[in-house]
């Protein structure tokens, strides 16, 4: 059994689209082991997206993520690491599959409603950073 974490990013809140994605993962059978809505400091958004420090849209990256609330999910399911990556469908929402959640609800690479980790070593590391008093 896995747990990943799935971000719903401010986009997705500013959009009315919570119920619409949560419902999804509720409806596949997941078990939801933590949900939290927040807002990220540029400290713990850049501590989350380490990873792209060098890239060229890392400030605006950060930016974006920090523009307004955000919802963590801690999602435990069998596979759900590729299970969920399968469902949000391709980073860029204009590569992502009709019947999944950009491929049907999103159309910019800046802002594609969903984050959720791409391994289980990821995250291991992110749900420590959303959630450091433990899941449920
Ligand atoms: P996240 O991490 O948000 O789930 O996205 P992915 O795992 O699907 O994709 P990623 O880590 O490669 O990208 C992180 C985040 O950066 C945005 N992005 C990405 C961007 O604004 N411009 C770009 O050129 C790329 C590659 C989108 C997702």
């Amino acid at each position: 059994m896995e747990t990943t974490l799935v971000l719903l990013k401010p986009d997705a809140v500013r959009r009315q689209l919570m119920s619409e994605i949560i419902g999804r993962f509720e409806r596949r059978g997941f078990t939801f082991r933590g949900m939290r809505l927040l807002q990220l400091d540029r400290a713990t958004a850049e501590k989350h997206y380490a990873e792209h420090a060098e890239r060229p849209f890392f400030g605006e990256l950060v930016d974006f993520i920090t523009s307004g609330p955000i919802v963590a999910l801690a999602l435990e399911g069998n596979g759900a690491v590729a299970t969920v990556r399968d469902m949000m469908g391709k980073t860029n929402p204009l590569d992502s599959a009709p019947g999944t959640i950009r491929g049907d609800l999103a159309l910019e690479l800046a802002e594609n409603i969903i984050h959720g980790s791409d391994s289980v070593e990821s995250a291991e590391r992110e749900l420590a950073i959303y959630f450091p008093d433990g899941l449920l």
